[in-house]
């Protein structure tokens, strides 16, 4: 048999392009493929939920990859370790409560456990936008990162989810489109995001599992979003509370759908 470049591309073509319009109208929509989106999007599909995963990046796995300062290593405390084991991620004891991963295997062994559960990842897609009807995020505005970062001015496409989880780190994306453009109060003290705050691994590692809640209806954060909406502070190469947040807010949801 002679391999025929045509066949190829079309093989990818068709195939890419059923799983988008599969995509188009879902369960949830997770924004973010850090450790926190990742785990909450294994546990969704896992209980039979149809859910998608957009990353803006090439690669998923956030800011999981370089551990600390690029030393790829993870740790991660007691309250979490059942999580590890429950991915099959091998860990090591440190001392009385830390447990140490190794990061590559960490990102690599989530990622593929949730795809393998039925979780749609889309890499190289920005959220750029949400549509929100009655005061209500009901799915999300999505273009190619390329055309992000190459500023063109190419229209995006829309999907629709019976909820979102914003688990964009750092930034609070998605919380902070609605903050900025649709005049929706959302769940915290002031009604708007109220940034996170400095270093402080133990408390920083119990409010983010506390904080991965309802922002506004049908906005969930999760992850590091959550302190960064709700204020709590950042805890640097620690990744329990990532993985407890992914996994409490896929509960919740399997409540509430
Ligand atoms: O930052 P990230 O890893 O978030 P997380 O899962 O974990 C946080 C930790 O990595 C670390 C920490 C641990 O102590 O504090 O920072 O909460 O992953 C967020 C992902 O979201 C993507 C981004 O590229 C990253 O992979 N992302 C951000 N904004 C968008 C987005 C967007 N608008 N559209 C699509 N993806």
């Amino acid at each position: 048999m002679q391999l025929d470049e045509i066949k190829i591309s079309k093989a990818i073509i068709e195939s890419y392009s059923r799983k988008l319009i599969e995509a188009l109208d879902v369960d949830v929509a997770i924004v973010g493929a850090g450790p926190a989106g990742m785990v909450c999007g294994y546990y969704l599909a896992k209980a039979g939920k149809k859910v998608v995963l957009f990353e803006r990046k090439l690669s998923v796995g956030g800011g999981m990859w370089g551990g600390g300062i690029m030393f790829n290593e993870i740790v991660v405390q007691d309250k979490a370790k059942g999580i590890l084991d429950e991915f099959g991620i091998k860990s090591r004891r440190y001392e009385a409560g830390y447990y140490l991963a190794d990061s590559i295997e960490s990102v690599s062994t989530i990622c593929s456990k949730a795809v393998k559960a039925g979780l749609k990842i889309f890499n190289l897609m920005s959220v750029e936008d949400v549509m929100v009807r009655s005061r209500k995020v009901v799915g999300l505005v999505l273009n190619w990162t390329a055309v992000e970062m190459a500023n063109l001015h190419v229209d995006p496409i829309t999907m629709r989810a019976k909820v979102v989880v914003d688990a964009t780190g750092h930034p609070a994306e998605v919380a902070r489109i609605i903050e900025r453009k649709s005049g929706i109060r959302l769940k915290t003290k002031t009604g708007k995001t109220l940034g996170e705050g400095s270093m402080w691994a133990e408390v920083g590692e119990e409010t983010i599992v506390q904080n991965s809640k309802e922002v506004c209806s049908g906005l969930y954060a999760c992850g590091m979003c959550a302190n960064a909406v709700f204020g709590g502070p950042r805890m640097g190469p620690i990744f329990g509370g990532m993985l407890l947040a992914g996994k409490k807010v896929a509960k919740d949801l399997i409540k509430k759908l």
